[in-house]
Protein backbone atom coordinates (compact mmCIF):
# COMPACT_ATOMS: atom_id res chain seq x y z
CA UNK A 1 0.00 0.00 0.00
CA UNK A 2 1.16 3.58 -0.80
CA UNK A 3 1.26 5.74 1.68
CA UNK A 4 1.35 8.62 -0.25
CA UNK A 5 -2.30 7.57 -0.77
CA UNK A 6 -3.43 7.01 2.41
CA UNK A 7 -1.84 10.87 3.05
CA UNK A 8 -4.14 12.69 0.03
CA UNK A 9 -7.27 10.35 -0.38
CA UNK A 10 -9.57 10.63 2.93
CA UNK A 11 -9.16 6.69 2.85
CA UNK A 12 -11.87 7.00 6.03
CA UNK A 13 -14.37 7.64 3.03
CA UNK A 14 -12.44 6.50 0.16
CA UNK A 15 -10.94 2.97 1.11
CA UNK A 16 -8.77 2.63 -1.32
CA UNK A 17 -5.84 0.13 0.37
CA UNK A 18 -8.56 -1.82 1.69
CA UNK A 19 -10.41 -3.34 -1.88
CA UNK A 20 -12.60 -5.62 0.30
CA UNK A 21 -14.33 -2.63 2.07
CA UNK A 22 -14.99 -1.42 -1.68
CA UNK A 23 -18.71 -2.82 -2.21
CA UNK A 24 -21.06 -0.62 -1.36
CA UNK A 25 -19.14 2.28 -3.05
CA UNK A 26 -18.40 0.88 -5.95
CA UNK A 27 -22.28 -0.08 -6.23
CA UNK A 28 -23.41 3.35 -5.74
CA UNK A 29 -20.82 4.44 -8.34
CA UNK A 30 -21.77 2.13 -11.14
CA UNK A 31 -25.30 2.51 -10.57
CA UNK A 32 -24.29 6.52 -11.08
CA UNK A 33 -22.54 5.47 -14.59
CA UNK A 34 -25.37 3.54 -15.62
CA UNK A 35 -27.89 5.82 -14.79
CA UNK A 36 -26.50 9.35 -16.39
CA UNK A 37 -22.24 8.58 -17.42
CA UNK A 38 -20.95 10.46 -14.18
CA UNK A 39 -20.31 9.97 -10.56
CA UNK A 40 -19.01 12.48 -8.24
CA UNK A 41 -16.59 11.50 -5.49
CA UNK A 42 -17.17 14.38 -3.00
CA UNK A 43 -13.92 15.26 -0.86
CA UNK A 44 -11.64 12.99 -2.58
CA UNK A 45 -8.59 14.91 -0.89
CA UNK A 46 -7.65 15.86 2.29
CA UNK A 47 -8.31 19.27 3.09
CA UNK A 48 -4.65 20.68 2.99
CA UNK A 49 -3.90 18.14 0.16
CA UNK A 50 -6.87 20.26 -1.63
CA UNK A 51 -4.53 23.55 -0.98
CA UNK A 52 -1.60 21.51 -2.37
CA UNK A 53 -3.45 20.70 -5.42
CA UNK A 54 -4.71 24.31 -6.37
CA UNK A 55 -1.25 25.77 -5.78
CA UNK A 56 0.64 22.99 -7.65
CA UNK A 57 -1.96 23.55 -10.48
CA UNK A 58 -1.78 27.36 -10.64
CA UNK A 59 1.74 26.97 -10.72
CA UNK A 60 2.45 25.07 -13.92
CA UNK A 61 -0.91 26.49 -15.37
CA UNK A 62 0.68 29.85 -17.49
CA UNK A 63 3.17 26.37 -19.02
CA UNK A 64 -0.30 25.71 -20.77
CA UNK A 65 -0.49 25.51 -24.70
CA UNK A 66 -2.87 27.73 -26.31
CA UNK A 67 -4.68 27.01 -29.83
CA UNK A 68 -8.12 28.39 -30.45
CA UNK A 69 -9.62 25.60 -32.74
CA UNK A 70 -12.65 25.39 -34.53
CA UNK A 71 -14.36 22.33 -33.88
CA UNK A 72 -17.24 20.47 -33.63
CA UNK A 73 -18.81 18.35 -31.60
CA UNK A 74 -17.51 15.22 -32.96
CA UNK A 75 -14.21 15.98 -33.58
CA UNK A 76 -14.24 15.61 -37.21
CA UNK A 77 -13.66 17.58 -39.92
CA UNK A 78 -15.19 20.66 -40.15
CA UNK A 79 -15.27 20.94 -43.61
CA UNK A 80 -17.26 17.67 -43.88
CA UNK A 81 -20.21 16.94 -46.32
CA UNK A 82 -22.90 16.50 -43.97
CA UNK A 83 -26.46 17.60 -44.47
CA UNK A 84 -28.29 20.70 -44.10
CA UNK A 85 -29.27 20.36 -40.23
CA UNK A 86 -27.19 17.78 -39.23
CA UNK A 87 -25.04 18.66 -35.55
CA UNK A 88 -21.44 18.09 -37.23
CA UNK A 89 -22.34 21.50 -39.16
CA UNK A 90 -22.48 23.13 -35.75
CA UNK A 91 -18.80 24.85 -35.05
CA UNK A 92 -17.20 26.20 -31.94
CA UNK A 93 -14.17 27.68 -30.97
CA UNK A 94 -12.30 25.89 -28.08
CA UNK A 95 -11.12 28.07 -25.73
CA UNK A 96 -9.19 25.62 -23.41
CA UNK A 97 -5.12 24.86 -22.93
CA UNK A 98 -3.50 21.69 -22.28
CA UNK A 99 -0.32 21.67 -19.66
CA UNK A 100 1.54 18.49 -20.58
CA UNK A 101 2.45 15.81 -18.52
CA UNK A 102 6.10 16.16 -18.86
CA UNK A 103 5.37 19.96 -17.39
CA UNK A 104 4.09 18.88 -14.06
CA UNK A 105 6.63 18.05 -11.74
CA UNK A 106 6.65 14.49 -10.35
CA UNK A 107 5.97 15.14 -6.79
CA UNK A 108 2.93 17.14 -7.28
CA UNK A 109 -0.17 15.46 -5.99
CA UNK A 110 -1.73 15.06 -9.12
CA UNK A 111 1.22 12.99 -10.85
CA UNK A 112 1.32 11.09 -7.29
CA UNK A 113 -2.62 10.13 -7.80
CA UNK A 114 -2.35 9.34 -11.63
CA UNK A 115 0.45 6.82 -10.97
CA UNK A 116 -0.45 5.25 -7.79
CA UNK A 117 -1.67 1.60 -8.22
CA UNK A 118 -4.37 1.70 -5.05
CA UNK A 119 -5.76 4.58 -7.31
CA UNK A 120 -5.78 2.76 -10.40
CA UNK A 121 -7.38 -0.81 -9.12
CA UNK A 122 -10.12 1.59 -7.74
CA UNK A 123 -10.78 3.56 -10.80
CA UNK A 124 -10.65 0.13 -12.60
CA UNK A 125 -13.19 -0.86 -10.35
CA UNK A 126 -15.23 1.58 -10.63
CA UNK A 127 -15.36 1.57 -14.25
CA UNK A 128 -16.11 -2.60 -14.30
CA UNK A 129 -12.43 -3.00 -15.81
CA UNK A 130 -10.05 -5.63 -14.66
CA UNK A 131 -6.91 -2.94 -14.85
CA UNK A 132 -6.10 0.17 -16.39
CA UNK A 133 -2.81 1.54 -17.55
CA UNK A 134 -1.09 5.05 -17.53
CA UNK A 135 -0.98 6.26 -21.27
CA UNK A 136 2.48 5.79 -22.91
CA UNK A 137 2.33 9.13 -23.81
CA UNK A 138 4.55 11.24 -22.04
CA UNK A 139 2.16 14.62 -22.72
CA UNK A 140 -1.39 13.22 -22.91
CA UNK A 141 -1.63 10.56 -19.75
CA UNK A 142 -2.37 13.38 -17.31
CA UNK A 143 -3.01 16.97 -17.91
CA UNK A 144 -4.12 20.49 -16.45
CA UNK A 145 -7.15 21.67 -18.46
CA UNK A 146 -6.62 25.67 -18.28
CA UNK A 147 -10.21 27.99 -19.45
CA UNK A 148 -9.38 31.53 -18.92
CA UNK A 149 -12.16 34.02 -18.35
CA UNK A 150 -14.36 34.37 -21.08
CA UNK A 151 -13.16 30.78 -23.30
CA UNK A 152 -15.44 28.22 -22.84
CA UNK A 153 -14.73 24.27 -23.47
CA UNK A 154 -17.41 23.76 -25.95
CA UNK A 155 -20.09 21.00 -26.46
CA UNK A 156 -18.02 17.78 -27.47
CA UNK A 157 -17.95 13.63 -27.22
CA UNK A 158 -14.98 12.44 -26.22
CA UNK A 159 -13.13 9.44 -28.09
CA UNK A 160 -12.32 8.01 -24.90
CA UNK A 161 -15.10 5.80 -23.10
CA UNK A 162 -14.38 6.75 -19.77
CA UNK A 163 -11.84 9.53 -18.08
CA UNK A 164 -10.98 10.45 -14.19
CA UNK A 165 -10.95 14.13 -13.44
CA UNK A 166 -10.65 16.57 -10.67
CA UNK A 167 -10.99 20.10 -10.36
CA UNK A 168 -7.74 22.01 -8.85
CA UNK A 169 -9.23 26.00 -8.67
CA UNK A 170 -12.66 26.85 -9.24
CA UNK A 171 -13.46 29.70 -11.12
CA UNK A 172 -15.60 33.04 -9.38
CA UNK A 173 -18.21 32.14 -11.63
CA UNK A 174 -19.64 30.34 -14.38
CA UNK A 175 -16.93 27.30 -16.26
CA UNK A 176 -20.25 24.76 -15.09
CA UNK A 177 -19.64 21.12 -16.50
CA UNK A 178 -22.71 20.22 -18.00
CA UNK A 179 -23.44 16.84 -19.54
CA UNK A 180 -26.72 15.28 -21.52
CA UNK A 181 -26.71 11.89 -19.88
CA UNK A 182 -27.34 8.86 -22.20
CA UNK A 183 -28.36 11.21 -25.47
CA UNK A 184 -26.54 9.11 -27.82
CA UNK A 185 -25.79 5.15 -27.80
CA UNK A 186 -23.49 2.95 -29.61
CA UNK A 187 -26.49 2.08 -31.92
CA UNK A 188 -28.03 5.19 -31.98
CA UNK A 189 -26.46 9.09 -32.83
CA UNK A 190 -30.26 10.92 -32.22
CA UNK A 191 -28.90 13.68 -34.38
CA UNK A 192 -32.04 15.87 -33.54
CA UNK A 193 -31.87 15.79 -29.42
CA UNK A 194 -27.95 16.57 -29.92
CA UNK A 195 -28.83 19.15 -32.27
CA UNK A 196 -31.50 20.79 -29.71
CA UNK A 197 -29.21 21.28 -27.30
CA UNK A 198 -26.36 22.89 -29.75
CA UNK A 199 -29.11 25.32 -30.45
CA UNK A 200 -30.04 25.51 -26.75
CA UNK A 201 -33.35 24.35 -26.42
CA UNK A 202 -31.90 20.80 -24.38
CA UNK A 203 -33.71 21.91 -21.60
CA UNK A 204 -34.23 19.31 -18.79
CA UNK A 205 -31.73 16.95 -20.86
CA UNK A 206 -29.01 19.00 -19.79
CA UNK A 207 -27.61 18.26 -15.87
CA UNK A 208 -24.82 20.76 -14.51
CA UNK A 209 -22.30 19.57 -12.21
CA UNK A 210 -21.27 21.35 -8.82
CA UNK A 211 -17.72 20.61 -8.40
CA UNK A 212 -15.17 21.45 -6.11
CA UNK A 213 -11.45 21.57 -5.95
CA UNK A 214 -10.82 17.84 -4.55
CA UNK A 215 -13.56 16.27 -6.11
CA UNK A 216 -13.10 13.33 -8.14
CA UNK A 217 -15.44 13.01 -11.35
CA UNK A 218 -15.81 9.62 -13.30
CA UNK A 219 -17.39 10.60 -16.60
CA UNK A 220 -18.29 8.29 -19.57
CA UNK A 221 -18.15 10.73 -22.13
CA UNK A 222 -18.56 8.99 -25.44
CA UNK A 223 -22.47 8.65 -24.84
CA UNK A 224 -22.83 12.05 -23.46
CA UNK A 225 -22.65 14.83 -24.71
CA UNK A 226 -20.51 17.69 -21.99
CA UNK A 227 -18.98 21.38 -21.69
CA UNK A 228 -17.43 23.75 -19.82
CA UNK A 229 -19.40 26.85 -19.94
CA UNK A 230 -17.71 30.02 -20.73
CA UNK A 231 -15.49 31.31 -17.30
CA UNK A 232 -16.43 34.39 -15.56
CA UNK A 233 -14.30 36.85 -13.31
CA UNK A 234 -10.93 37.23 -13.27
CA UNK A 235 -10.24 33.64 -12.08
CA UNK A 236 -9.39 30.94 -14.54
CA UNK A 237 -10.47 27.35 -14.16
CA UNK A 238 -8.21 24.68 -14.10
CA UNK A 239 -8.99 20.55 -14.24
CA UNK A 240 -6.58 17.72 -13.42
CA UNK A 241 -7.40 14.97 -16.79
CA UNK A 242 -6.05 11.41 -15.71
CA UNK A 243 -6.34 9.51 -18.74
CA UNK A 244 -6.20 5.84 -18.79
CA UNK A 245 -6.46 3.09 -21.14
CA UNK A 246 -7.47 -0.78 -20.92
CA UNK A 247 -4.27 -1.46 -23.28
CA UNK A 248 -0.59 -0.73 -22.42
CA UNK A 249 1.39 1.74 -24.84
CA UNK A 250 -0.94 4.12 -25.98
CA UNK A 251 0.48 6.94 -27.25
CA UNK A 252 -0.87 9.93 -29.18
CA UNK A 253 -0.83 10.37 -32.85
CA UNK A 254 1.64 12.76 -33.95
CA UNK A 255 -0.71 15.29 -35.99
CA UNK A 256 -3.37 15.41 -32.80
CA UNK A 257 -0.36 15.54 -30.45
CA UNK A 258 1.24 18.78 -32.06
CA UNK A 259 -2.59 20.14 -31.83
CA UNK A 260 -2.96 20.20 -28.29
CA UNK A 261 0.74 20.72 -27.20
CA UNK A 262 2.54 22.35 -29.58
CA UNK A 263 5.28 19.86 -30.03
CA UNK A 264 5.98 16.15 -30.35
CA UNK A 265 8.83 14.09 -28.61
CA UNK A 266 10.98 11.01 -29.60
CA UNK A 267 7.99 9.30 -28.58
CA UNK A 268 5.53 10.03 -30.94
CA UNK A 269 7.55 10.10 -33.45
CA UNK A 270 9.11 6.24 -32.65
CA UNK A 271 5.24 4.96 -32.05
CA UNK A 272 4.87 3.83 -35.48
CA UNK A 273 2.54 1.01 -36.48
CA UNK A 274 1.92 0.38 -32.38
CA UNK A 275 0.45 3.75 -31.80
CA UNK A 276 -3.05 3.44 -31.20
CA UNK A 277 -4.66 6.85 -31.28
CA UNK A 278 -6.14 8.29 -27.81
CA UNK A 279 -7.78 11.53 -28.37
CA UNK A 280 -8.15 14.24 -25.24
CA UNK A 281 -11.52 15.23 -26.66
O1 LIG B 1 -12.15 20.11 -17.80
C1 LIG B 1 -13.17 19.44 -17.66
O2 LIG B 1 -13.78 19.40 -16.57
C2 LIG B 1 -13.73 18.66 -18.82
C3 LIG B 1 -12.72 18.34 -19.86
C4 LIG B 1 -13.25 17.52 -20.99
O3 LIG B 1 -14.41 17.35 -21.21
C5 LIG B 1 -12.26 16.87 -21.87
O4 LIG B 1 -11.04 17.14 -21.74
O5 LIG B 1 -12.67 16.08 -22.74
FE1 LIG C 1 -14.68 15.75 -22.69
Amino acid sequence: MSTSVERMVDTARYPLARPAEWGPLIDRIQADLRSSGCSVLPDFLRPPVRDALGREGAAVAPLAHYDVETVNVYNIATDSELPEGHPGRVTFERGNAFVARDRIPPGSVIQRLYSSEPFQRFVAACFGLPRVFELADPLSGLCLNVLQPGKEHPWHFDTNEFTVSMLTQEPEAGGVFEYCPNIRSAEAENFDDVRSVLDGRGGSRVRRLSLRPGDLQLFKGRYALHRVSAVEGTRARHSAIFAYSERPGVIGSVARTRQLFGRVLPAHLNAGSVRVDQLLD
